[in-house]
């Protein structure tokens, strides 16, 4: 599109990316190799990196995107590994012109297999930290709960960071994986806690799950964003508080597609909500599985709406707005 090279060139702001979601599968074979993981042989979509990628252009679901998601992230052992899969990506989200990074990781997905919990956060953190210093991003760590593991496990996880939340080493608290049959509200007592510390709160909710699912996080969990929000134009009455509380809903128009949630980016609320006032941001969500980084999400949703720059500059001003990155960072980027 004409434009392209203004997209391009648009400070942006990330806030829904999983940095294991960054592990393509070039980068999963090598470290397989270097951690002598074995890769299963019984699914010819492991076959090469190449078959791995084309696998993953006919995920049928959320559900069948999570099984590559968490077979991929068994080759993550080392520090080293976490510190690796988290620089590659601010490097490509810097060319993509981003200057504010809020990024996800789910613990649990280490934890539960025996990689303890200060190697996957040392790791990231010291990614985050060189990003900072060589890029000039600013970046924050979002923890996510894992819904389709007990809650009791979630309690536990959020017990083990007790000393980020208190030093800062972490920003925020999440919610992913499975949605449907996992309604938000059970992890009530957490987020009451994390708002009790200060903790900044989001939880991924109508992406597959119904609307209902984004009212309990709203009520339950009393989240600051909602991550995907895609049914919220289902409910108008729900759609206006959220634009009068001002919500930001991080929208994965790619990842949408990918996992078939619409047919179209064309079928994304992207009209409804900018008519309506909500505060939306594009983001990129699993990148290395959905086929685009954040630049490739502002293309689509381009061709899909041929919004002006005026719509734009505004969408990417809420960005901006709705982050979490600190006061005088937040003034200098606006
Ligand atoms: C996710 Cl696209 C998506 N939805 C829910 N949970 C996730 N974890 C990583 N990507
Ligand atoms: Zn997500």
């Amino acid at each position: 599109t004409h434009l392209h090279p203004y997209l391009a060139a648009l400070p942006k702001a990330e806030h829904h990316m999983h940095l294991e979601g960054a592990l393509s599968p070039s980068l999963l074979f090598a470290l397989a190799a270097r951690n002598s993981i074995t890769i299963p042989t019984s699914d010819a979509a492991f076959g090469s990196p190449a078959a791995l990628l084309d696998r993953y252009t006919r995920f049928s679901s959320l559900d069948d995107f999570l099984h590559y998601y968490f077979i991929g992230m068994k080759c993550l052992v080392k520090e080293q590994d976490f510190e690796q899969l988290a620089w590659e990506y601010f490097l490509k989200a810097k060319s993509d012109g981003v200057v504010h990074a809020e990024v996800f990781f789910d613990p649990q997905a280490h934890t539960g297999r025996g990689i303890t919990y200060e190697t996957v956060v040392n790791g990231f953190t010291t990614a985050c930290q060189r990003a900072e210093k060589e890029l000039e991003l600013s970046t924050k760590l979002i923890l996510c709960l894992l819904r389709h593991l007990p809650v009791e496990d979630s309690t536990k996880t959020y017990a083990q960071a007790r000393m980020d939340w208190e030093t800062g080493r972490l920003a925020g608290l999440g919610l992913d994986s499975s949605e449907k049959g996992f309604p938000p509200g059970a992890w009530k007592e957490i987020y009451g806690t994390a708002k009790t510390n200060g903790i900044r709160r989001t939880a991924h909710a109508g992406e597959e799950g119904p609307v209902e699912y984004i009212r309990e996080a709203l009520s339950e969990l009393d989240v600051e964003r909602i991550d995907h929000g895609i049914r919220l134009a289902e409910d108008t009455e729900l759609m206006r508080e959220v634009a009068e509380k001002k919500i930001l809903v991080t929208l994965c128009p790619l990842s949408n597609v990918r996992l078939q949630c619409v047919k179209d980016v064309k079928e994304l609320p992207i009209r409804t909500f900018l008519d309506n006032g909500v505060m939306f941001s594009i983001n990129s969500d699993d990148p290395a599985y959905f086929g685009g980084y954040i630049l490739d999400n502002y293309c689509a949703v381009q061709e899909a709406f041929n919004l002006t720059a005026r719509e734009w500059a505004a969408i990417t001003k809420a960005a901006v707005e709705g982050s979490w990155c600190n006061y005088s960072r937040k003034q200098y980027l606006l």
